[in-house]
């Protein structure tokens, strides 16, 4: 009995031993640190932990403020000397590491974010945008997403859109205040306005919330309390596309090159929405002279010498620009003057024109920055770069045939040569097609 139990204690030891070497020797070949898994956890209830200090928002209207959070993908060093059964494939959308598919970017990030107005009805639409947005871009970058809403995003909006960005996304609710008549306004007559628009087929011509968001994207977004903590903004709407890679960081760029304002479709406004807008623009330059940049662009938005606007305008459904600008006070007397006279109610100004005179006027010409190699699309128009070689290298999926630059309805042609910039070549063979 006792030799029996000597034995058996002799195989603990001896089991004992090798458990000890075996472990030893296991992990001294561990040499690649393990990959979290990286997968978004969405519960339902929106985000749980914000990962940007909420602003205070200081404000009862605010209560759907708070932001959904996401991991960025690790960037590990890896070594090919480590066992494959540690790091398994990710062959379903559970495995850890699915969203894994490429490197992020190195190098630094901008203090900038990717910004959308929308409602709940939207989400399908942005849906698209923001796919395009990071398969083209942002999954390498992982910037952050603010949506902003007049009314409360519900749960099915933020589920979908938080599971696509790659950064941090963020959900605001629009302040009664900045989407609404003010006082001054006489409803009486902008109620004959919207009836004689619709009567006239103007486009959104009798719609009031059209024109609270025209209002609010002219002199409101940049301060909401989301956008108080960046520097720089990339508007995106619902249903857009860009068809080219974009191999570096436009905020990067902006910010580097002193940009301020950025385009990539330009054209002239309907005449029947902006009656006085220049009258308006007029008084604020009167009233403002401080304000006005000495080497601006107002030839750009006036073949008189500023005598009367030729409606030329970048569109705003696509902008990479300045948050900082938007909040000077150049800006924000400008915006003040605007709206003092009405027109984004008794007329139906778009905030299109409305940033355009502003960045041609207060800025330095040199400020303002189009994106040849951003390719975009919004119904009706589209960027393709103009250049085979060029739209080769960003494996770009546009019909250069759609390309809107150098047709007649375009304003950019202007654009280059009030900038005394030389346009791409090919852009003559491309301007004669219908
Ligand atoms: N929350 C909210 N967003 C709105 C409302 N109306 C428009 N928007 C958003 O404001 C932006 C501009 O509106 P759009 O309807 O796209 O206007 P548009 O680009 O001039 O016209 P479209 O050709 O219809 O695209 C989009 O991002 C919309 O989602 C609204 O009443 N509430
Ligand atoms: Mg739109």
């Amino acid at each position: 009995m006792a030799a029996g139990g000597a034995r058996y204690v002799r195989y603990i030891i001896i089991s004992l031993f090798v458990l000890i070497v075996f472990y030893f020797v296991s992990s001294s070949t561990d040499v690649v640190p393990p990959i979290k898994p990286h997968i978004p956890v969405y519960n339902g209830n929106g985000p749980s932990t914000p990962k940007q200090p909420t602003p205070d928002h200081g404000s009862t209207h605010l209560t759907d403020s708070t932001g959904s959070t996401h991991s960025s993908p690790n960037s590990h060093k890896v070594s090919n000397n480590y066992d494959p059964s540690k790091y398994p494939l990710a062959l379903t959308p559970n495995d850890p590491g699915w969203n894994d598919l490429s490197g992020i970017a190195p190098g630094p990030r901008i203090n900038a974010t990717f910004v959308t107005l929308a409602r709940n009805t939207d989400v399908w639409e942005i849906a698209k945008s923001i796919r395009h947005v990071e398969d083209r871009f942002n999954r390498r970058y992982n910037y952050d997403w603010v949506f902003l809403n007049d009314k409360p995003f519900d749960d099915l909006f933020k589920k979908i859109t938080s599971s696509l960005v790659s950064g941090k996304t963020h959900y605001g609710l629009i302040p009664k205040e900045h989407w609404s008549f003010p006082e001054w306004i006489d409803q009486d007559k902008a109620a004959k306005v919207r009836q004689d628009m619709k009567d006239r087929k103007i486009i959104y011509g009798d719609s009031i919330s059209y024109r609270h968001m025209c209002r609010f994207e002219s002199g409101f977004f940049f301060r909401h309390p989301l956008m108080m903590n960046y520097e720089y903004y990339w508007r995106v709407e619902p249903s857009v596309e860009l068809f080219c890679d974009i191999h570096y960081d436009p905020f990067r760029y902006m910010h580097e090159h002193k940009k301020k304002y950025s385009f990539v479709i330009s054209l002239y406004e309907y005449p029947e929405t902006i009656p006085t807008l220049w009258d308006s623009a007029r008084k604020f330059m009167k009233n403002h002279p401080e304000h006005i940049a000495e080497d601006n662009l107002l030839r750009f938005l006036s073949d008189d010498g500023g005598e009367t606007y030729n409606r030329c305008h970048f569109w705003s459904n696509f902008e990479i620009g300045s948050l900082e600008w938007l909040r000077s006070k150049a800006y924000i007397d400008y915006f003040e003057t605007l709206d003092k006279d009405g027109g984004f109610f008794y007329e139906r100004w778009g905030d299109a024109p409305v940033h355009s005179i502003a960045a041609g006027l207060m800025l330095k010409r040199e400020e303002i920055h189009f994106f040849n190699d951003i390719a975009y699309y919004h119904v009706p128009f589209t960027h393709c770069p103009t250049g085979e070689k060029l739209r080769t290298a960003l494996k770009c999926h546009c019909n250069p045939d759609d390309n809107f630059d150098w047709k007649g309805y375009s304003c950019t042609s202007k654009f280059f040569d009030v900038q005394g910039l030389k346009k791409p070549e090919g852009w003559e063979e491309e301007s004669k097609k219908d």
